[in-house]
């Protein structure tokens, strides 16, 4: 049975679709959006009872949490055919899982505070505060990220892998935060890496469509 991703490409669900884009994978993707009630209806909540995007559903095998999504999926469907993107050793896995769980609990909340307040959301309704003080709150994780990139390209080292899918996809909310990404250039190098590859910009077209 073919992989089904939920969610609009305009949501979270782009870290598992730019996932499966990059390794090839044939997938159905249900673009349900997350407003408007389609993410609490009954047939939802049975898939996913916290009632968000995205979900995987793998043959009946249901992944919730996006970069859960990514890493199951990397792993779940390695191949010799298809480019590898999970752990290939035990150093691997160690970069792949911490720099994964280290994004989501040390960046993604003031990055998703910065793209509201100083982007998204209609200019009345945004607080310039708030986008200043996350800008000042990701200085000192994005330090340590700008440190660990000093003589690696990618995050577990020669080679771009799952791990710099579920940072990029949050740090991409920042890549407009001129003065972070000047403090942190080895951090904006890599971000254009990763955000230039075909697979990631796929999946943009599929969210501006939406
Ligand atoms: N930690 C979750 C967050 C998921 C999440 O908040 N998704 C949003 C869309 S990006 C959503 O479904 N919102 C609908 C709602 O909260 O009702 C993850 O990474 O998957």
């Amino acid at each position: 049975m073919t992989v089904k991703i939920y969610g609009t490409a305009a949501s979270r669900a782009a870290r598992p679709l730019w996932l499966v884009h990059e390794m090839g994978l044939t997938h159905e993707h249900i673009p349900l959006p997350y407003a408007g009630g389609a993410t609490r209806t009954p047939e939802f909540l049975a898939i996913n009872p916290n009632g968000r995007i995205p979900v995987v559903d793998d043959d009946g095998v249901l992944v919730w949490e996006s970069m859960a999504c990514v890493l199951y999926l990397a792993e779940r469907f390695k191949t010799p055919d298809a480019p590898l993107l999970a752990a290939q050793n035990h150093a691997e896995q160690a970069e792949i899982l911490r720099w994964s769980f280290w994004v989501v609990t040390e960046c993604e909340k003031d990055a998703l505070a910065f793209l509201m307040h100083r982007i998204m959301m209609p200019a009345d309704r945004r607080k310039p505060q708030l986008a200043d003080d996350a800008e000042r709150h990701l200085l000192t994780p994005l330090r340590v990220l700008d440190q660990h990139l000093q003589g690696r390209p990618y995050l577990a080292g020669e080679r771009f892998t799952a791990a710099d899918i579920c940072v990029a996809s949050v740090l991409a909310w920042v890549q407009g935060a001129a003065s972070l990404m000047a403090q942190c250039p080895r951090v904006d190098e890599w971000l254009k890496r990763c955000l230039s590859r075909p697979a990631y910009r796929t999946v943009r077209l599929l969210a501006k469509s939406a």
